[in-house]
């Protein structure tokens, strides 16, 4: 062979192993986390590496959110799936409800385990699911190809640990094109609250300062910060044993550019109102309704009569909605403007502020809805006129929405910032006042679901948004608002938006005459109730059967000496006659807070 000719075949064969490869590299390039199926076949493979998995079951597949018509899965050569080595079956995804076709069992998959969900009641009071629709069926007997154990059984949300998310305090800042500038801790790293959020210029610098209000479970502390995360002061705005937190905003009340700090008391809480220099001096405080109130106070301020001293506009929620009664320091008694603002209640969660929206010079004031309702914007002059309304969520998200104001786009009309409450991701909206979407962004993780508070740095010429979480330990997770009696611990818990907001002893029926175990709501409420066959007195009754059964504070029977109370060494026992009773003070407090409608999940 000449040398030519040798070389020739060299190159040759150079090429053809390379055109070998070449196939074998295209035919091994399936990407990562491809669904792939060979043509007139059923299986469906996952790729992931040099491996693939095998969806046993349509199910399977089902569980992981891949949509019922296919059209994600990638259509294959046998041969291109030759190269891949099996690597046995794709599992369930975690967190998904599963149940076999004839066995009505529901399981919930957590780590290659099924986890039963204890009752009907347990699964609708859990998952939320009226219609069963987030249920996956599978075949009789499929389990078995699987090495699944049978977890514990779920029976409240308290057993749903994963959902649990702890968070750090942590604010950030971002520009009005929502790109993240800094960042900083308000709190201990461990400081397990929420947080609430305000702004002024308190040294008239024309660099607004950063108010920190502890949320609800801490002492109801407030934190004076600079933009740069510098501490400059801290004080108590209610008594120290107060742990509803506090609600902040800023106004310049005398007129004279100084601004002064606006406190209300947060969740569960009396509509009660402080107003402190930028030192912390108390200078005065009142009650903006009834002390028994127990849903706290928004603040905001504007200047209703244009004299450049600025009233205090507060939100109450009571009876039938929630209420705007705007104040000036010279009539606490009585509101100079009091309207109905929300026909509906939104468990403390309703958001208060004002600004400016469209360019008269005067402020508007704008709510964001509460708990347990579409996540509503309402935009009102100072009269109390509704200007507009817009959702700036899904309308089946009912976390609530928080707003913030400020003229981003130096139009001289101030856009509505939302975010969004309990149990919705950190999703920052900005809209104009018609009610167009302008921008939005996500501020934290999209996994915690705590809610995040929003309010607006002015910083000279510049603003900034500022958000911080709203709470850093999530308890309670699918509760809105309403109580949980569990019976083998003999304890009531109540719940707000992922607050543990109470926890009591309480004393459930005796085991010949228990306490109806299911999900209900809080039928009617009266201060006494009367049992005619025991003759005994029930104190803030609150009735969640038909059959009668309720929660109240221990029963009493009146005699010559007076009221004798029954069962009062007894809470942490059951030994009722069915109904749920707790302390009186505790029975008061509950009786305050719960409203007809709300929910009283009873369990074992
Ligand atoms: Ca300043
Ligand atoms: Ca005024
Ligand atoms: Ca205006
Ligand atoms: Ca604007």
């Amino acid at each position: 062979m000449g040398k030519k000719r040798k070389i020739a075949l060299i190159i040759f064969f150079i090429f053809i192993i390379f055109i070998l490869n070449f196939k074998k590299v295209f035919a091994l390039n399936i990407k990562d986390g491809t669904i792939a199926k060979i043509e007139g076949k059923e299986t469906l493979y996952l790729i992931s590496g040099k491996t693939k998995k095998i969806f046993p079951h349509l199910s399977v597949y089902l569980s992981w959110g891949y949509p019922q018509d296919f059209s994600t899965v990638d259509l294959v050569e046998e041969s291109a799936l030759a190269n891949y080595t099996n690597d046995g079956f794709v599992p369930f995804k975690n967190g998904s409800l599963v149940r076999e076709e004839s066995n009505p069992i529901v399981f919930y998959v957590e780590n290659a385990k099924l986890r039963p969900v204890r009752k009907d009641w347990a699964y609708q009071s859990i998952f939320e699911d009226p219609e069963w629709q987030k249920i996956i069926f599978f075949p009789d007997g499929f389990l078995n190809q699987f090495n699944y154990q049978v977890g514990e059984m779920i029976s409240s949300l308290a057993d749903l640990k994963p959902e649990k998310i702890d968070f750090y305090p942590e604010l950030r800042i971002f520009n009005s094109e929502g790109k993240l500038e800094n960042a900083f801790l308000v709190f201990d790293k461990n400081y397990k609250g929420g947080i609430n959020l305000g702004t002024a210029d308190l040294d008239a610098d024309t660099k607004e300062e950063i108010l920190i209000g502890a949320g609800f479970g801490s002492q109801p502390e407030i934190k004076i910060f600079r933009s740069d995360g510098t501490l400059i002061s801290q004080f108590l705005a209610f008594e120290k044993s107060f742990k509803g937190g506090v609600n902040l905003a800023a106004g310049d009340l005398y007129g004279d550019g100084q601004k002064e700090i606006i406190a209300g008391a947060g969740i569960y809480g009396s509509p009660h109102l402080r107003i402190f220099t930028k030192n912390g001096e108390l200078i005065t405080h009142f009650f903006a309704d009834d002390k028994n109130l127990r849903h706290g106070l928004k603040v905001a301020a504007l200047d209703f009569d244009q004299d450049l001293k600025e009233e205090i506009v507060c939100g109450i929620e009571k009876e039938k909605g929630f209420y705007i009664k705007i104040f000036s320091l010279s009539s606490t008694k009585k509101p100079l403007k009091a309207f109905l603002a929300f026909e509906k209640l939104g468990g403390g969660e309703f958001s208060l502020g004002t600004g400016d929206i469209n360019a008269d010079g005067i402020k508007e004031i704008v709510i964001g809805s509460g708990s347990d309702a579409e996540p509503e914007i309402r935009i009102f002059d100072k009269n109390g006129n509704l200007l507009n309304k817009f959702l700036a969520y899904e309308k089946n998200f009912k976390g609530g929405v928080k707003v913030a104001l400020a003229d981003l786009d130096k139009d001289g009309k101030e856009e509505i910032i939302t975010t969004a409450g309990f149990s919705g991701g950190p999703h920052l909206k900005i809209f104009d006042e018609s009610g167009q979407q302008k921008n939005s962004f996500f501020v934290y993780d999209e996994n915690y679901k705590g809610g995040v508070n929003v309010a607006v740095l002015n910083m000279e010429t510049e603003k900034k948004i500022i958000v911080v979480p709203r709470l850093t330990l999530i308890k309670g997770v699918g509760f809105y608002k309403g109580v949980e009696i569990d019976t083998k611990k003999q304890k009531l818990y109540a719940y707000q938006n992922g607050f543990l907001i109470e926890e009591e002893k309480a004393s459930t029926g005796r085991p010949a005459m228990p306490t109806p175990l299911g999900d209900f709501k809080v039928l009617r409420k009266s201060l006494v109730k009367y049992s005619k066959k025991y003759n005994l007195y029930m104190p803030h009754w609150m009735q969640f059967t038909s059959s009668g059964a309720g929660i109240h504070g221990l029963p009493y029977w009146q005699d010559t000496w007076g009221r004798v109370y029954e069962g009062v060494g007894h809470l942490g026992l059951p030994v009722s006659h069915g109904c749920v009773r707790v302390s009186l003070r505790a029975a008061e407090r509950i009786y305050q807070w719960l409203n007809v409608g709300d929910r009283v999940l009873v369990h074992q």
